[in-house]
């Protein structure tokens, strides 16, 4: 209390904006919010590694427990509702809670994730839904992806609440000059409807968030004549914003704390997992679960967990690691995607997981390779990234193009040196050869030899994993941690909550 009367005691005497924000970040203003995610399989259990079921989950999870723990902070009123996701209730749930309407978050008494069909003969009024489960109470629409935020615009505006817009890991950014050649891939990916849509959601926000500043500004370097117009184009839109009042915010997800934490943290490791890991790993047994033997114990691992997806490149670096025999002698490969215990329905899984097998025999794998189904195990798979620390491995994320990267992140906080795509959000995050490496997946030798370096310098001066480890994590503590997330998506929201209160900007007319 006596900071706050010292903010405003400040304010009255000098009411300059710094005072203003931080004033306007400390006062509760939000206390229930509706977080949209209208697409894939989205639940607390058994999704992860699915057909375009990734970070979207992780993020949105952690966003709630992030809400709702701000809420409960602020809310003398126990019995409200704090955070409320809303999701698609699907038809075909393939042994996930995703048919049920309303799912409890763990461990929280007022989180709910509430499920509706996508459309019925009559459509849907999620407005009507969402009244229902918050009496009426609501103080902020988060919006994810295109299809999220489109309908939080929608929503904000019938309801008359603040809107946040998270501009992150949009179809814009994955394709290069997808706004110029739009038509090209229409049939495919339908970009002039999810342009238009990611248009309406900005226009329409009170607050935008990126995580990464190429989501903001567009990729660097901007060089030929193309990009000049490219440049003149951005700045245009830039101060299109600005006029509008809609200034996007870089601010990048971390990750949970609670489960990926640095791997000399000894007692808090979680080592009673040691012997499923440890079988994971090295048992002589292939099943579904496992494909192809770790022949040698005692090489470090190079480690890679992502979706089967084509753009995710998990084939392209089982063929780096294929072609290479300094790498192969080095260290052995170890990559966690697709699910072998079912039968994929996802076209793009089966050519991967097709091409998976033709290079396991193509370079003969089998001994140096180990290739295991998704896992979906969160916790364990943090114990994970910490058993991968104890052989001096190393992760890798070689897609061709990744709007944030999760896993990058989940790897450096846990302490293990990561070398990640230079497409994309991981180029931002990783400082070459500080606190990790940028590798180009287009030029697979290169990105090879990078790899076959590192393990060498490793080999003839082992503090040189340390350095890269300690690098990592330094960079994790100052820049991708949900507290510094969390810190100014409230001064963000407190601030841009203001706004619209005073100003009464009608946001679809602009
Ligand atoms: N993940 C997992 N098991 C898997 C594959 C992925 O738990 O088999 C998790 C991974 O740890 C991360 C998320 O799914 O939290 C993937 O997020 P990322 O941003 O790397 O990629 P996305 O899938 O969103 O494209
Ligand atoms: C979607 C993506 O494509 C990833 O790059 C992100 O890390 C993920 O969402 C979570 O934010």
């Amino acid at each position: 209390m006596l900071e706050i009367i010292q903010l405003i005691l400040d304010l009255l005497e000098a009411p300059d904006p710094c005072a203003l924000e931080k004033f306007l970040g400390r006062i509760p203003t939000v206390f229930n919010v509706v977080i949209l995610t209208p697409h894939g399989y989205f639940a607390q259990d058994n999704v992860l590694g699915y057909p375009d079921t990734g970070g979207q989950v992780v993020y949105i999870l952690d966003q709630i427990e992030l809400w709702r723990m701000r809420c409960s902070s602020v809310s003398s009123s126990k019995d409200s509702t704090s955070a409320l996701a809303f999701s698609l209730l699907l038809p075909d749930v393939v042994g996930t809670t995703c048919g049920q309407r309303l799912e409890k978050v763990y461990g929280t008494e007022h989180s709910d994730i509430l499920r509706i069909p996508f459309r019925t003969e009559k459509g849907i009024d999620v407005a009507h839904e969402i009244s229902k489960e918050l009496q009426g109470k609501r103080d902020l629409i988060v919006g994810n992806y295109s299809d999220g935020n489109f309908v939080a615009s929608l929503l904000a505006h019938k309801l008359g609440v603040t809107q946040c817009t998270i501009a992150h890991a949009l179809e814009k950014t994955k394709y290069p000059d997808s706004d110029i050649y739009w038509n090209k891939l229409e049939d495919k990916y339908h970009f002039s409807c999810q342009f238009t849509a990611d248009l309406f959601a900005m226009s329409h926000s009170d607050v935008i968030i990126t995580s990464t500043f190429q989501e903001i500004a567009g990729r660097t370097p901007l060089v030929n004549t193309r990009a000049t117009l490219l440049s003149l184009f951005l700045v245009s839109t830039v101060l299109y914003m600005v006029l509008m009042c809609l200034i996007p915010n870089s601010t990048s997800p971390g990750a949970d704390t609670e489960i990926y934490f640095p791997y000399t943290e000894e007692n808090r490791r979680l080592k009673h997992f040691h012997p499923e890991i440890e079988d994971l790993l090295y048992s002589k047994v292939e099943n579904e679960e496992h494909l192809c033997v770790l022949n040698d114990r005692n090489k470090p691992i190079l480690f890679t967990m992502a979706r089967l997806d084509r753009v995710k490149n998990l084939t392209g670096l089982v063929e780096w690691y294929g072609k290479n025999a300094k790498l192969r002698e080095l260290v052995s490969l170890v990559v966690v995607g697709g699910d072998r215990r079912k039968e994929s329905k996802d076209s793009e899984e089966k050519a991967e997981m097709k091409k998976m097998f033709e290079l396991i025999e193509k370079y003969n794998l089998n001994g140096q390779f180990r290739w295991i189904s998704s896992q979906m195990n969160r916790i364990r798979n943090g114990e994970l990234y910490r058993y991968i620390c104890d052989t001096k491995g190393a992760f890798v994320q070689p897609a061709l193009y990744e709007a944030f990267g999760l896993t990058v992140v989940e790897a450096m906080t846990c302490g293990l040196p990561t070398f990640a795509t230079c497409n994309g959000g991981p180029a931002e995050i990783i400082v070459h050869s500080k606190s990790g490496f940028n590798i180009d997946p287009y030029h697979s030798d290169h990105a090879a030899e990078i790899l076959v370096n590192f393990f060498e310098k490793c080999k003839a001066d082992p503090s040189h994993w340390d350095k890269i480890s300690q690098g990592g994590l330094k960079r994790i503590e100052e820049k991708y941690t949900w507290k510094i997330f969390s810190e100014r998506l409230l001064t963000i929201t407190g601030v841009y909550g203001f706004w619209k209160h005073v100003s009464n900007l009608e946001r679809q007319e602009s």
